[in-house]
């Protein structure tokens, strides 16, 4: 699967095998701030993409080799959130830890999924902001005319924002934190498969637990089994193995049990 997925993913950025220079300049601008300048070499020290891969490579745990190795290249080609690691200003405010000032939310669902019925999309992103207000005192009110706080939608490419989405895989989702305007919208690739709760396809329930925790101001953690790593998949899988495990078909028919360290370390486990 992960061969496949990989392979999917460059095709769809149209990366060539023997073109990985592009390829891992082009995730560490989108998630590490690697900016335009970074030319040749520095006559000393580091390059800036030799740094930029250290960062990457501290973020989730790796070898710090500064070099585009292997387990770097794995990591990349994984399918993920497409929220920067680290704060990047121009991606509006993550990382800031801006928040709402106010506790009473509203959020509307603008459009639909083919994937999905309209009942399975509107009880997964229930289920998904119930998450968070398990955990906080926040309250989210669907509207279904004007704006909402939070603004869900699901667009592919290009939709109306400065973040493309990139086809199948990559990135799959985003969302932007706590500001007027764009701010705490949720924004999900179309291109990409969402289920209610197959295998096959991404758990539209994880990816929006996720993403809304961006649109609260929560940026990523570095801990691979919190809610804001982010690699969602590698959560579903661990529930759908883990349900399995304990004779419970599907996450939704399990208790969901939270355990936090900080919000930001948030974790859903099957009960
Ligand atoms: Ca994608
Ligand atoms: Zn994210
Ligand atoms: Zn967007």
């Amino acid at each position: 699967l992960t061969v496949f997925c990989s392979l999917q993913w460059l095709l769809s950025c149209s990366c060539e095998k023997n073109n990985s220079l592009s390829l891992h300049q082009h995730y560490l601008k989108n998630f590490f701030n690697l900016t335009e300048e970074s030319g040749p070499t520095l006559r000393r020290g580091f390059s800036s993409v030799a740094k930029k891969l250290m960062e990457m490579q501290k973020f989730f745990g790796l070898k710090i080799t500064g070099t585009l190795d292997a387990d770097t290249l794995t990591m990349m080609k994984k399918p993920r959130c497409g929220v920067p690691d680290v704060d990047v200003a121009q991606f509006t405010t993550f990382g800031n830890n801006l928040k709402w000032e106010k506790n009473d939310l509203t959020y509307r669902i603008e459009n639909y999924t083919p994937d999905m019925s309209t009942a399975e999309v509107d009880d997964s992103i229930e289920k998904a902001l119930g998450v968070w207000a398990k955990v906080t005192p926040l309250t989210f009110t669907r509207i279904y005319s004007g704006t909402a706080d939070i603004m869900i939608s699901f667009g592919r490419r290009a939709h109306g924002d400065f973040y493309p989405f990139d086809g199948p895989d990559g990135t799959l989702a985003h969302a932007f934190a706590p500001s007027p305007g764009i701010g705490g919208d949720a924004h999900f690739d179309d291109d990409e498969t969402f289920t209610f709760r197959s295998t096959a396809g991404y758990v539209l329930f994880m990816v929006a637990a996720h993403e809304f925790g961006h649109s609260l101001g929560l940026s990523h953690s570095k801990d691979p089994g919190a809610l804001m790593y982010p690699k969602m998949v590698h959560q579903i899988k661990l529930c759908c193995n883990k349900s399995v495990g304990s004779g419970c078909k599907h996450i939704f028919a399990c208790k969901l049990k939270f355990s936090i360290s900080s919000l930001q370390h948030i974790k859903i486990c099957i009960e």
